[in-house]
């Protein structure tokens, strides 16, 4: 398997060779030790309180579409790509040249957009790697890149991180997907099983190592970088009725294809190591050409039909 340079094990120990920008070494470091960066003051905070003031327009410009999607505690599902409706969002990403200087640093290539999620609340979701849903070919070309748009403390549910947990060795994901699905059987796009059974054996796997779990309460305008293979989630929330604006930003080098389950439990398998999707650009940086916005993966929309 051809992994890239920043899963080395010596990886810290080349960075002078590779020409690590000064500005940004400390932040590396700490992202090949911990397996997240984490970037204050990346954006102010007048432009975090701007989108989410530009959010509140666009749900009142498509508010019969989105009403039906508040929960019982007055908040959205996840919307993902919503970057592609409200374009202003993708300021958290072309106007962040610190978090950008890392991403194209390690990846050793441009950092382009895949896909992302608009979150108006903590997500509480468990410890997971994403990569099981961003496979790319060859593998590991993939960051989480995080921004809170709001101030977070213990109370409106965190990011949390599995600290170091992105050392842990990869398990045997073919042998996960024999016992899953049984042995022969073609491993699907998108299986919750086998989804559980991964995840649940990394977080096994990381209380053997006595890993520590870490909540990031931050101020709003800090990014956070994460490693394809840290596990990480979202704290409970505490107080269900605060908000926790964020962005999450799903991030890869141009041209990488992003594949999931079917690619992720078959390593061995060969795919094509170029991307279908076209690329927008704008302020200097680009993000994939996708045709839908989805609401809470239920409903989607393209961008036009969105005010
Ligand atoms: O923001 C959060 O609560 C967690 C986000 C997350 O885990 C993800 O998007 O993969």
């Amino acid at each position: 398997m051809q992994l890239p340079w920043f899963m080395e094990h010596n990886a810290r120990e080349t960075l002078s060779k590779r020409g690590c920008p000064p500005h940004i070494r400390p932040i590396v470091e700490g992202f090949l030790e911990k397996g997240y960066a984490l970037i204050p003051d990346s954006l102010s905070a007048d432009a975090c309180d701007a989108l989410v003031a530009r959010f509140r327009r666009f749900e009142s410009a498509n508010h019969d579409k989105l009403a039906p999607f508040i929960g019982a505690d007055g908040h959205y599902p996840r919307l993902v790509n919503i970057h592609l409706a409200m374009t202003e969002l993708f300021d958290t990403f072309a106007r962040n040249p610190q978090a950008l200087a890392v991403q194209d640093f390690l990846f050793g290539a441009e950092t382009c957009l895949y896909t992302s999620l608009f979150y108006e609340r903590g997500s509480a979701q468990p410890l997971h790697r994403d990569t099981p849903y961003f496979c790319t070919r060859p593998e590991y070309r993939y960051f989480g890149m995080w921004v809170a748009l709001e101030d977070v403390d213990e109370e409106n549910g965190p990011l949390m991180a599995l600290e170091g947990g992105h050392l842990m060795g990869e398990l045997d994901r073919a042998a996960i997907a024999r016992e899953v699905l049984g042995a022969g059987v073609p491993v699907p796009t998108d299986s919750p099983d086998l989804w559980n059974a991964y995840q649940n054996a990394v977080t096994r796997q990381g209380q053997r190592l006595g890993l520590k779990v870490v909540n990031l309460p931050v101020k709003k305008g800090t990014t956070i970088i994460w490693h394809p293979q840290l596990p990480h989630g979202g704290a409970p929330i505490k107080d269900i009725k605060r908000t926790r604006f964020s962005f999450v930003m799903h991030t890869t080098p141009e041209g990488a294809p992003v594949y999931h389950h079917h690619a992720f439990f078959a390593p061995d398998a060969p795919f094509p190591e170029r991307a279908p999707w076209k690329y927008e650009t704008r302020d200097g940086r680009k993000y994939a050409r996708h045709p839908r916005v989805s609401f809470g993966h239920e409903k989607d929309y393209t961008p036009q039909e969105l005010a």
